[in-house]
């Protein structure tokens, strides 16, 4: 058995005892893990959620709450156009203008963003199926390496 075989067992309980080790990702890479981010899909590191409905302003258009971004909160969008209104100010610069419209027409017709529901944190977690493919890969690219040493030098 060569040295590089007998270190694959080793080097799979690595992978598995890494992966477990982080089972929650930042997936938008805010700096506030998946399941406590206020909008899972969207950096947005201060969080602000003026509102309170638990969904962060920058992931959230939908100004009257109802579950979906249209007509009507552009209406709401319109009708607090050039002010502070802090509900409207989707970005947090203090101001409701173009850029808080973009991120509603980003979001236009859709559900808001939000929390992450936890399936996304459930599945961040690498299953055994997954380990097991890496596991395999981990076993053909030594393989592979072992045949390349096999054969003659071009030297
Ligand atoms: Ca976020
Ligand atoms: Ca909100
Ligand atoms: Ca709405
Ligand atoms: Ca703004």
């Amino acid at each position: 058995m060569s040295t590089k075989l007998r270190l694959i067992p080793l080097m799979l309980l690595l992978l598995a005892s890494s992966a477990h080790a982080v089972p929650v990702l930042d997936g938008d890479l805010d700096g506030t893990p998946d399941n406590i981010d206020n909008c899972a899909g969207v950096a947005n590191a201060d969080q602000r959620d003026t509102d309170g409905d638990g969904s962060g302003n920058m992931c959230d258009p939908d100004l009257n709450n109802d579950g979906f971004v249209n007509f009507i909160d552009l209406g709401q969008l319109k009708s607090v156009f050039f002010t502070d209104n802090a509900n409207a100010d989707l970005n947090g610069d203090g101001f409701v203008n173009f850029v808080d419209l973009g991120i509603m027409k980003s979001m236009f017709f859709g559900a808001p963003g939000g929390p992450s529901t936890g399936q996304s944190v459930v599945a961040s977690v690498p299953e055994p199926r997954t380990l097991a493919l890496a596991g395999l890969g981990l076993i053909m690219m030594s393989v592979l390496r072992r045949r390349k040493g096999a054969l003659p030098q071009r030297q």
